[in-house]
């Protein structure tokens, strides 16, 4: 069994920190759990263009309010507290904070640790576990 509190790792090498968002990543692949888990604070006022062309995400808000616009189809969604969104196909999108947000996030495959958007707004598959 694995027990991990995130204050442990928020200023640790699990945590990535970027103007926009910061993730704080409590299991990584090499926990074998085939999945990562991440909690992501967004910061408010922020817009971050996202496309995760190798992996699939689910994002559950537990805490404050914000939008997701699907650049797929167009449609622009509101999320609060109780609202997960799952990219099943890949979907480009922009996330945009209107407040600081907290989010939960399950990433297949799983990131090994360092992960942080490329020009794309994607993460690249990453073999060598270095964190
Ligand atoms: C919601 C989102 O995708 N934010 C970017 C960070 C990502 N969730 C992560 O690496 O935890």
């Amino acid at each position: 069994m694995i027990i991990r509190k995130i204050d442990s790792i928020r200023e640790s090498d699990r945590t990535v920190d970027t103007p926009n968002w910061s993730s704080s990543r409590l299991l990584l692949k090499k926990d074998n759990m085939g999945f990562s888990f991440h909690e992501t604070l967004v910061r408010a006022g922020t817009e971050t263009k996202i496309w995760y062309k190798n992996h699939l995400e689910a994002v559950y808000c537990i805490e404050g309010i914000g939008e997701i616009e699907d650049l797929e189809t167009g449609l622009t969604h509101q999320i609060v507290p109780g609202v997960m969104y799952a990219l099943d196909k890949h979907e480009r999108h922009i996330l945009r904070g209107k407040t600081n947000m907290r989010m939960i996030c399950v990433f297949n495959p799983p990131c090994i640790g360092t992960e942080t958007h490329d020009k794309e707004g994607a993460y690249p598959l990453l073999e060598v576990e270095n964190s």
